[in-house]
């Protein structure tokens, strides 16, 4: 008769595999500026199972769980010789994060993690909690990380478990397996979230899309998207930040907003991805949103479609931190399609498909947020007009 042991062992495994085997159908209805698909494409249980258990049955009779898997979310994404790589935020059941890389030879299926997750070397001052990785690659010819590095505030009360500093750490790597650590980012701000690397060399310099934030949660004075221009990148050190996409009352970016990926190259210009956050009675609602800057002036927004752009929905709206969304990837292929890596409340990881000319569509196309009720009602009724005459006339 099997034992505890083998019965587990057999009964994971192949629950196991079936997961990660499993096809993944594009939602039939969608919205047209992108498509949904019906299964997330990773979850803490597509980590391995050998990351989780212990194989040994002399230690672990029971085929118990020793080191669980909390979460999967929030993943920078790269296209290498077509192949699809997350660099995919990992939380164990301990609340530390950790990075690794889940591959797969499809854009919307088929993701499976490498053996290890990633060493990420510290700098002088240890890290606490690494997260959300932004990969980048720069056409200086590395592949870089960059990603939020929290550490307890060393200026904190006595009892004061909570209080922290987000700064922006960066690495880079040639083959996403081996990593360099470089110093943290330097800037004006007291602390740094969401920050981005430009992949191109603006006046010979390093750009980075940042996000000052005076406390840990709270941007305080510091809302916004902001730019800001480093000599190097091995001690990068902006000294003059701006804020190019600023937070708005009564927007889907009240509370705060971020830069998502790195920005996509158009003919038209550069396309953005990024998160904005509101308050409502029940907490925060992130929400994702794009704008497009212009192709010599990366900071310098030339459209800026009002509201969001994807906004969770259905199960995609309960997980750790509920109604969340939120990208830091996106892969852009040479054919124009564009594969865009979202995570949900979270907890898992999805992926919606579209184009860059879909993208560009829609944020021409769209009209900007009015900004009041009064306002969005006239545009509302001037694109009714306009719908009702074009069909009045043309049946
Ligand atoms: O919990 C939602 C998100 O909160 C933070 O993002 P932001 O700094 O914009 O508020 C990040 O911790 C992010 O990882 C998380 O998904």
């Amino acid at each position: 008769m099997a034992t505890v042991f083998e019965q587990r062992k057999y009964v994971l495994s192949n629950h196991y595999e079936q997961l990660i085997s499993r096809p993944n159908l594009p939602l039939t209805l969608s919205n047209g500026v992108f498509q949904r698909y019906e299964h997330p494409i990773l979850t803490a249980a597509h980590t391995p199972l050998f990351w989780r258990y212990d194989f040994n049955p002399d230690t672990n009779p029971y085929f118990m769980e020793r080191m669980g898997i909390n979460a999967v979310f929030n993943p920078g994404a790269i296209e290498i010789d077509g192949r699809y790589l997350l660099a995919v935020r990992v939380e164990g059941v301990d609340r530390k994060s950790f990075f690794a890389i889940a591959e797969s030879s499809s854009p919307t299926e088929g993701f499976r993690f490498w053996d290890y997750p990633i060493v990420m070397p510290e700098c002088d001052q240890p890290d606490i909690n690494i997260y959300d990785m932004r990969l980048c690659k720069h056409e200086d010819g590395y592949i870089y990380g960059l990603f939020c590095t929290e550490r307890k505030d060393p200026n904190a009360p006595s009892g004061d478990l909570s209080s922290a500093v987000a700064a922006c750490g960066i690495a880079r790597t040639t083959d996403l397996k081996e990593w360099e650590r470089l110093d943290d980012l330097i800037t004006p701000s007291p602390q740094q979230r969401n920050v981005v690397l430009h992949p191109e060399f603006i006046n010979g310099q390093y750009a980075f899309y940042t996000r000052p934030q005076d406390g840990f949660i709270s941007t305080g004075s510091g809302g916004g998207i902001g730019w800001g221009l480093a000599k190097n990148i091995e001690h990068a050190v902006i000294e003059k930040e701006i804020i190019i996409d600023e937070r708005q009352y009564h927007t889907i970016k009240e509370v705060k907003n971020g830069q998502g990926p790195a920005p996509i190259r158009t003919p038209e210009g550069w396309l953005h991805i990024a998160h904005g956050v509101r308050n409502t009675a029940a907490g925060l609602r992130y929400v994702l949103y794009s704008f497009l800057t212009d192709l010599h002036e990366p900071w310098r927004i030339i459209y800026a479609p009002g509201g969001y752009l994807l906004a969770p929905e259905d199960e995609e709206r309960v997980g750790d931190v509920s109604n969340v969304v939120f990208c830091n990837g996106v892969i852009a292929r040479d054919n124009g399609e564009v594969y865009i890596y979202y995570a949900s409340s979270d907890t898992k990881i999805h992926v919606a498909t579209t184009s860059i000319k879909k993208l560009l569509d829609y944020v021409k196309n769209t009209p900007q947020d009015a900004l009041r009720s009064f306002a969005c009602v006239e545009q509302r009724n001037s694109f009714i007009q306009r719908n009702l005459s074009y069909l009045h006339n043309n049946q």
